[in-house]
């Protein structure tokens, strides 16, 4: 590496790298791959080259943008106080007394969910819908005579509503009797999946949940997910597959991504077999990860957790429900690092979602649009010292991360991995939030920045990171200045930026002060 008198670094790269640098960037968007398979042999420089040029499908590009998504765990369960049920619950005791989806959606709606998710079956096997293909559902139950079908109802709430509609299928099937016989199973499970798709569609999202609890003795069922994918992909071409090729498991339930979140991973194995083996290691895509045999793929993180201890409703728990505080450490460490938030409220005995759940859902949306309204580095004055004045200057120029459009985005000239942006506000300002992003759409690339404010006429660090992605939120003691610079220490090729924000997050008690 080699220092410029202005600070900014350069890479010095051979011939080749460079050039297969300047191609990486000059790709039209369109002809970036979603994965991309390793060659034997092929150099790190190669493998670091192709990883920055993987990029998400549409599909995955519109999970991602969605953020924050509702998840509501809702079935057999609700009513037997458990959170796995066995399969031999007697249909009978489904019977929610007021049930209403458009409640759970409106919840979803002003928290500002964009998608809401639904078990459709757990692994107790009851189905929230009157499948044809089993007796273990609503029309066995004394809910609407029988004649109820949730599924269709919280489909339609969520259309009329304009939200999307995801449904959790789960393989693990304590009830069906062809659980353990693999063929007939799989047929089973396909049928199911058919039905959801085609009769409450569109399906924006397909959660397929890993865990089996059979033991060792227990029944032994191979899953068919190449067919399970296949089936996906025909009757809901726009639904991402979560434990599939689109949406990786975040690796725990309390909410936290990494504080390094890859969207890029090498995979040796098929998806399935890394989901069940490798999903919850904590590096999946530093530059050490990526070297060995296998391919590149986006394969980004979801993170699920629960707003109650339980992911079903609890009466015992209506006092445990999480915190303000806690959710916005939550949403930090999942929105705010490259990574979608799915977040479970689960419905009571009645059918609706309790009002401790939604009052606390509501104080949480409060809090982060207090936070977020006033980016204070809204068109403020950019520049790079990097960067030529050059046609990229001109539509890849450092005011496209001030601009609020998530669509433009600046980057440096081929071959610069380093850089420094300086955002001038032309007046103090004080924050104590940040937010970068990446245009994700030609790829994840920054491995190391930092943020300087200008104090006393000296450049002081006050945050640093490794990935950005596409989105990175970074919370800090207030911080009074009129200067900040970004500071990119490592990029795996030309780093982008497509928006950059400074804000100030006001004490939660003084934003819930008159609610
Ligand atoms: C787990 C399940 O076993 C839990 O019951 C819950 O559905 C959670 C989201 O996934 O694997």
């Amino acid at each position: 590496m080699t220092v410029h008198p202005l600070g900014v670094m350069a890479c010095r790269v051979g011939v080749s790298a460079l050039l297969l640098t300047v191609l990486c960037s000059c790709l039209p968007e369109q002809q970036m791959p979603t994965a991309t398979q390793l060659n034997p042999g092929e150099t790190a420089h190669s493998i670091i080259t192709k990883a920055a040029r993987i990029t998400p499908s549409p599909r995955q590009m519109a999970w991602q943008q969605r953020e924050l998504i509702g998840f509501i765990h809702f079935g057999i369960n609700s009513f037997t106080d458990k959170e796995w049920g066995d399969g031999k619950e007697d249909p009978a005791i489904f019977n929610p007394t007021e049930l209403d989806c458009n409640q759970w959606v409106q919840v979803c709606k002003d928290a500002g969910m964009e998608l809401v998710m639904l078990t459709a079956k757990h692994h107790d096997g009851f189905c929230l819908w009157p499948s044809r293909y089993t007796e273990h559902s609503v029309k066995n139950s004394p809910w609407k005579n029988g004649k109820g079908d949730v599924v269709r109802e919280l489909s339609d709430a969520c259309r009329k509503a304009g939200l999307k509609f995801g449904v959790y299928l789960s393989p693990w099937d304590r009830h069906e009797p062809t659980y353990g016989d693999s063929p007939a199973y799989n047929q089973y499970f396909i049928n199911q999946l058919k039905e959801l798709l085609t009769k409450y569609g569109p399906i924006h999202e397909v959660w397929f949940d890993g865990a089996c609890g059979e033991g060792p003795n227990g029944k032994r069922q191979v899953y068919d997910w190449p067919a399970y994918y296949e089936v996906v992909r025909r009757y809901a071409p726009d639904a991402v597959i979560f434990n599939g090729p689109d949406v990786r498991w975040v690796g725990n339930e309390a909410g936290y991504a990494r504080e390094t979140e890859w969207s890029v991973l090498r995979l040796e194995k098929t998806f399935d077999e890394f989901m069940l083996q490798d999903v919850t290691r904590p590096d999946l895509g530093s530059r050490t990860a990526l070297m060995g045999p296998g391919r590149l793929v986006w394969l980004p993180a979801e993170t699920d957790v629960s707003i109650r201890p339980g992911w079903f409703y609890h009466a015992a728990e209506d006092d445990k429900v999480k915190s303000v505080d806690q959710l916005l450490d939550i949403y930090y460490s999942s929105v705010g690092r490259n990574s979608v938030l799915l977040l479970n409220i689960p419905p009571d005995r009645r059918g609706l979602i309790h009002e401790n759940d939604a009052r606390r859902l509501r104080e949480f949306r409060k809090v982060l649009d207090a936070t977020f309204a006033n980016n204070f580095a809204a068109d403020a004055e950019a520049r790079c010292s990097s960067c030529r004045r050059d046609t990229r200057e001109l539509i890849h120029a450092p005011a496209r991360v001030v601009d609020g459009d998530p669509e433009t985005y600046w980057t440096t000239e081929e071959g610069t991995t380093l850089a420094i942006l300086e955002i001038d506000m032309q007046a103090q300002q004080t924050f104590n939030v940040a937010s970068l992003s990446e245009y994700i759409k030609v790829g994840q690339r920054i491995e190391d920045f930092s943020l300087e404010a200008w104090f006393d006429g000296d450049w002081r660090q006050f945050a640093r990171g490794t990935t950005v992605g596409y989105k990175r939120l970074l919370r800090f003691d207030p911080i009074t200045t009129r200067k900040v610079r970004i500071k990119i220490m490592q990029s795996r090729v030309c780093p982008t930026l497509s928006e950059f924000g400074l804000y100030f997050a006001p004490p939660v008690e003084t934003v819930l002060h008159d609610m």
